[in-house]
């Protein structure tokens, strides 16, 4: 693969904030890609390079100068290729020089290249570099946001449901739970993943009015993203006013195991805290998942450390938090090693980018967290998949 150009710009994601778009062209071929944006990152992410005023010019300006000038006029014979040269030159630890977002985009675009060129699907071409088959993904769909997503409104920033089935019919039923949970809540606004942002005065509300809605759906359970980093001050949790000990915070957990369809629970405790990720495993590993995302980030040191000491059984899988397809696709392979479930996972902040369906499918992801109902650029996600499964049938 000969590359002719490069080019990038900003455009807005869904909080209305630049984001990088990257277009590589080879010959006849051209690809481009954008990248996410979080809001609640864990601080061992990768660095998201902006410039003080919030803006992504400096990761622009390294996209087509340092990277466009080692890519341009060489040929190359595999996305893994490309990827080695850009760690190469950035050089980093934490993709500080160049940036995640520049680099991510230059790798997810180098991906799309390569597929094109072989003519194979983007999914294809994805199960091929991780060596899996690829597989239908559960839908995990954001119903009610809370946390950094909605003001704190409510205390977990995710509540979601879990669907399992075929993508087509797993999308109609949410779609009907989503509009009867929206009846039911009155007009409220909407959180940053296009989920309702209501208010309840106890922790157990939403639970209440979720395991209602799906008691006629076998095929459906309830998740949360608690995103405890975000709700960790001083020593202790803050949840609607109150503290909580790690102790208290394992009990609430506890019981919502024990009195709903509890399919997983993400981020548990603050990013640093192993020892209270390992207890909970041992209380309710067996019962429920126990779900790594600040905890382990998608790095593969994170992701080894957290099996040796026993504190996950599933990990969300975020392209962005590494800054690599390749460094990806090794966070992968280690979560697999682990026997640990995968979740492939978009951002709070997305643009109509589509990658992470494909990729989803690609690495035969156990689920894929894409976001609300509410909001285009997460139906985008969840409507390539339908496509993917029909592409898939017919091949
Ligand atoms: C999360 C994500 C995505 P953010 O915590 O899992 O839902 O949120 O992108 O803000 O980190
Ligand atoms: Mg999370």
């Amino acid at each position: 693969m000969h590359i002719d150009s490069v080019h990038a710009r900003a455009i807005l994601d869904t909080r209305g904030r630049p984001t990088i778009e990257t277009t590589l062209v080879s010959r006849h071929l051209k690809a481009t890609a954008s990248v996410p944006s979080g809001k609640s990152t864990g601080s061992h992410e990768a660095c998201e390079l902006r410039d003080p005023d919030g803006g992504v010019t400096q990761a622009i300006a390294n996209v087509e100068g340092t990277i466009a000038q080692a890519l341009i006029g060489r040929d190359f014979v595999s996305s893994d290729d490309i990827d080695a040269l850009l760690i190469v030159i950035d050089g980093t630890a934490d993709k500080s020089h160049l940036g995640a977002n520049a680099m991510l985009s230059i790798s997810i675009a180098a991906e799309r290249l390569f597929a094109q060129e072989a003519r194979i699907p983007l999914w294809r071409s994805i199960a091929n570099r991780a060596r899996v088959t690829p597989a239908v993904p559960h839908l995990y769909v954001n119903v009610m946001n809370g946390g950094a997503h909605a003001d704190f409104k409510l205390p977990f920033q995710e509540y979601l449901l879990v669907v399992e089935g075929s993508t087509h019919a797993a999308l109609k039923e949410a779609h009907e739970v989503f509009t009867k949970l929206g009846e039911k809540l009155g007009k409220v606004p909407m959180g940053d993943e296009g989920g309702y942002a209501p208010t309840f005065d106890t922790l157990e509300e939403p639970f209440e009015i979720l395991s209602e809605l799906i008691a006629p759906h076998p095929s459906m359970s309830i998740a949360i993203d608690a995103a405890a980093s975000e709700l960790y001050h001083d020593a202790a949790y803050r949840l609607l006013g109150k503290e909580y000990s790690a102790d208290d915070l394992s009990r609430v957990y506890e019981n919502l195991v024990a009195r709903y369809p509890m399919h997983s629970i993400e981020d548990p405790f603050d990013e640093d805290a192993h020892g209270d990720f390992a207890r909970l495993m041992t209380i309710l590993g067996k019962k429920t998942r126990i779900v790594g995302d600040d905890l382990t980030v998608t790095n593969p040191e994170r992701i080894e450390s957290a099996s040796a000491h026993g504190e996950i059984n599933a990990v969300l899988i975020k392209p962005n938090q590494i800054g690599t397809l390749q460094e990806t696709i090794v966070a992968v392979q280690d979560t697999r090693a682990a026997e640990f479930e995968a979740i492939a996972s978009h951002r709070s902040g997305e643009t109509d980018d589509t990658f992470i369906a494909d990729f989803a499918y690609g690495i035969g992801a156990h689920g894929i967290k894409a976001g609300g109902l509410g909001q285009k650029e997460r139906l985008l996600k969840y409507e390539r998949l339908v496509a993917i499964e029909r592409e898939s049938l017919s091949l």
